[in-house]
Parts: structure tokens; sequence; C-alpha cells
């Protein structure tokens, strides 16, 4: 049986991750901080209906010590890295715990499987940030990095570190540079679930404005359910390789906006104020994903559409508020 270790097993796509790999047949491992095991309920919510199926170790990506006793315990096959300080606006307010953080924790990963499991295969979860103040349209896997945040830095520098164990070490390392992936998982700080998890307290009379910042600010986004998919294709090649996935398709804030409201029968211009604090000191104005090559060598194509997946994130926001209200 093979056996899978997943950092950020706790958020979105960690949870998307392991009902994929269970369904595979494998043994999935997951790291978690030891406060998310004292504290299931606030913690562990989007895993909770698979405790019982996988084994969680408490670690930390700040401790080498923790992670080399994790990889010595588990011997992994295949390590999925998603755990990271991905909210980008919090990263301009701690630059340096972010920068901390996610560069040190992808390099005392990386440093502990080559140790203890060196022909584990690697994902990195990079990320479209990297392409920051964008050089083309849409962004591929050629086209150069500029960065626009410590958090987009800290992906820049977390994908060359993989890059670099691939070419130093022979390690079986992949990174996946996902464009902006959301569901009804999606945290509360993020622009799009804040969108359609307002809406719908709108809608039940618990809110009565939504504040945002740039509504102009493009985004390609996908469904994340669709795009772990793609993690484990990647790490079943027969090459270690650096992959975009994307829609290639692109919307503005201000798109998804009057679409959640539509969904739930509203006029946006009714709710929705500008509040400058939403701005960020350095914007990423534009974000498009070439995937052709995602297409051509792992046969991935993103299943749900913007459309879909903006109703369906307000369908689900409204449910959960009517089902709690019960
Ligand atoms: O939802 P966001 O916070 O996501 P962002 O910054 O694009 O980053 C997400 O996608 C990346 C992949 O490209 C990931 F690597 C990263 O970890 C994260 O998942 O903001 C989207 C856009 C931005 O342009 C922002 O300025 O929405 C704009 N925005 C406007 N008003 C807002 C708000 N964003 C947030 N979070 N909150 C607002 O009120």
């Amino acid at each position: 049986m093979k056996r899978a270790l997943i950092t950020g097993i706790t958020g979105q796509d960690g949870s998307y991750l392991t009902e994929f790999l269970l369904n595979k047949g494998y043994e999935v491992h997951g790291i978690v901080r030891r406060v998310a095991i004292e504290a299931p309920a606030s913690r562990l919510w989007r895993i909770h209906h698979l405790l019982d199926k996988i084994t969680l170790h408490a670690a930390s990506m700040e401790s080498y010590a923790s992670l080399f006793n994790v990889v010595e315990k588990c011997k992994p096959h295949e390590c999925y890295h998603l755990a990271a300080q991905s909210f980008v606006s919090y990263s301009f307010e701690d630059a340096f715990s972010t920068i901390n953080t996610n560069i040190n924790g992808t390099l005392y990963l990386l440093s502990a499987l080559k140790e203890r499991a060196p022909q584990c295969k690697f994902y990195f979860a990079a990320s479209s940030e990297m392409f920051g103040k964008v050089k083309e349209t849409p962004q591929s896997e050629s086209t150069p990095f500029h960065p626009r945040s410590p958090y987009g830095i800290s992906k820049v520098a977390g994908f060359d570190l993989a890059r670099n164990y691939r070419e130093s070490y022979d390690t079986f390392a992949c990174n996946g540079i996902l464009f902006n992936h959301e569901s009804p998982r999606r945290g509360f700080e993020f622009v799009t679930r804040k969108i359609t998890s307002t809406v719908a307290r709108i809608k039940a009379g618990k809110e009565k404005e939504l504040r945002l910042g740039n509504l102009e600010a493009k985004r390609d986004w996908g469904f994340a359910g669709d795009y772990v998919e793609a993690m484990w294709l990647m790490l079943q090649q027969d090459q270690p390789d650096d992959y975009v996935i994307a829609t290639n398709e692109t919307h503005s804030v201000k798109e998804f906006v009057q679409l959640a409201f539509e969904s739930a029968g509203l006029n946006w211009e009714d709710y929705v104020v500008i509040d400058k604090l939403f701005y960020r000191p350095a914007e990423v104005k534009l974000l498009q994903g070439d995937y052709q090559k995602s297409e051509k060598k792992l046969g991935w194509q993103p299943k749900v559409k913007f459309q879909t997946l903006v109703g369906m994130m307000v369908e689900e926001d409204i449910h959960g508020i009517r089902s709690n209200s019960r």
C-alpha cells in the first residue's frame, strides 16, 4: 500500500487531497500543529469526517527535529507539502514569520526526506503569486517571476529549493504552480469565501454590507477539488517537472461579486462598500494561467467553470446558515 504524507492536511486542499488519496487506496498521514489536535472542532473541521481513516502527527514546520521524526516514523512514498502562511495580505503585516515559516519549512522537509526517505516523491505547492507583476499573459511555466508580496517571494524561494533538490540530489521534486482555487471549504479571509459567506448572511438578514478592497483585480479561479488531482498526477510521471494548473479564464473581483449576489437574487450595488483597509501595498493586477503543458503531459483539465464555482459556493453558504439556524 502506498503511503502519503501531507503537510497542511487541515486546509482546503489538504482535505480534498486526503479524500482523493483515500479513494485511490493510499495510507494517508498528515502533519498538524499540536494545538489542532487539542481543539479538533475548530481546527480539524475540514477533515473531521476522515479522522478514523488517517494518521495525524503533531509537528511544526518551524522545527527540523519534529519533521525529521515524522518522516522517520512514516517513511512516505509521496509527500505533498501544502502547509504555508498562505494569506497574501497577512504576509505584508508579518513578512518575517511568512518568510521564515514558508521558506525554512520547505527546506527542513526537503532535507528530512533526503536523509530518511530519499526515494519519496515530493510535491511543492508553488503559486501563481510568483508571477506577480506579470511579464506576459497568459502565464506559463516559462514566464519569468516577479513576486509582489512577501508571500510571493517565499513561494519563489520554495520553488527554487524544490528544483535545486531535484538537480542536486535527484529528489523527485515537482512544483505545482497553482492559480487561485476555491471551494465551499475555502478560508473566510480569502476574497471569494468572504463574498459568498457575506452574501449568505445578507440574504438571511444577519448582515447589511460587504466591505471590500480592489474590485478591479483579475484572477484565474478554479475549483480546488479539480486541482488536487493534478498534484497527484505530477507525482505519477516518470520524471519530476513543474506544471501550471489553471483554467485559462480570468475574471475581476467585481465579476465574482456581481455573480454571487445575482445567484442569491440580490443586487450587489446595494450592499458593497469599498474600504481602503483591504487594499494591498502592492497588488497583483491580473492572473491567467496557460495550462497546455499539464493538459498534454498529465492529461489534466479543469472541470468546474467560473459560473458553476460561484453558484456552488453561494449555495453551500446559504445552506450552511439555514441548517445552523434550524
Ligand atoms: O482571495 P485573495 O486574498 O487571494 P490572492 O491574494 O489572489 O491569493 C490566493 O491565491 C494565490 C494563487 O494565486 C495563492 F497562492 C494564495 O495563497 C491565495 O490562495 O485575493 C484575491 C484578490 C486580490 O487582488 C485582492 O486585492 O481580491 C482582492 N480583494 C479585494 N477585496 C480582496 C478583498 N481580497 C481579500 N482577501 N479581501 C478583500 O476584502
